[in-house]
């Protein structure tokens, strides 16, 4: 078991024998203006999608399904966030600046359909996976990001765009956002099959909701 700081959150030991692997880890923190994140890839490799090319795909549960570019996502009203970003391993970086779209915003763009309860993602590497309940991924802080640290979001952080899950751990911060299906049920994501827990919450334990008083 492993225990993070004040938090004081534990889980089960599948996570720590090697799911996923950091890649360059520590050598960003060696270099001006580095950023301190540790660079994960559970594909060992990163899928380099142009921004030209880049789609997101939004389905299911919907009124309207529908094919973003970048560009159509750079058009609609943008949010500015900087936030303290926290990988359940214990490393953190504080200070760090997202810009993106909303997912609320989002959703109404293709309007969730009666039934709807859950969000599905899925990234460019064809493996990570991850879920929302309708909620979480209404709450405002919770964006799908095409900027951070202050330029495009760099192919090894997941760019062209990631998910941004201000709430909650890393892992729920999906990279190489392929496509957002709306679900009626919850399916545990990629870490969570692994044992990180599904509702990632930051504070709080690992099985309660939001601290609401301060969202
Ligand atoms: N597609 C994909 N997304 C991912 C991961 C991954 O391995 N693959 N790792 C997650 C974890 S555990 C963390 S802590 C953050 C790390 O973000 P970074 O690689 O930009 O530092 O990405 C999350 N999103
Ligand atoms: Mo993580």
């Amino acid at each position: 078991m492993v225990a993070l700081g004040a938090a004081g959150v534990a889980f089960g030991a599948g996570v720590q024998s090697g799911v996923g692997r950091a890649l360059g880890s520590g050598v960003a923190s060696l270099l001006p203006g580095g950023d301190n994140f540790q660079i994960y890839s559970i594909s060992g490799s990163f899928p380099n999608v142009a921004p030209g090319d880049y789609r997101l795909n939004v389905s299911g549960l919907v009124h309207r399904p529908r094919t973003f570019t970048l560009a159509e996502l750079q058009s609609l009203p943008s949010v500015s966030l900087v936030r303290t970003f926290a990988c359940v391993t214990g490393w953190r970086v504080p200070g760090v600046r997202w810009e993106g779209v909303r997912l609320s915003d989002l959703l109404d763009e293709v309007g969730v359909a009666p039934g709807a309860v859950a969000l599905a993602f899925e990234s460019y590497d064809r493996l990570d996976t991850e879920s929302l309940t309708l909620d979480q991924a209404r709450l405002p802080d919770v964006i799908v990001a095409y900027r951070m640290l202050g330029g495009p979001i760099s192919v090894e952080h997941g760019g062209p765009v990631r998910l941004y899950v201000s709430p909650m751990f890393g892992y729920k911060s999906i990279k190489w956002l392929s496509a957002i299906r709306v679900v009626d049920v919850v399916s545990p994501g990629y870490w969570e099959q692994n044992g990180y827990p599904v509702n990632g919450w930051i504070t709080g334990s690992t099985t309660t909701a939001a601290p609401s008083a301060a969202r």
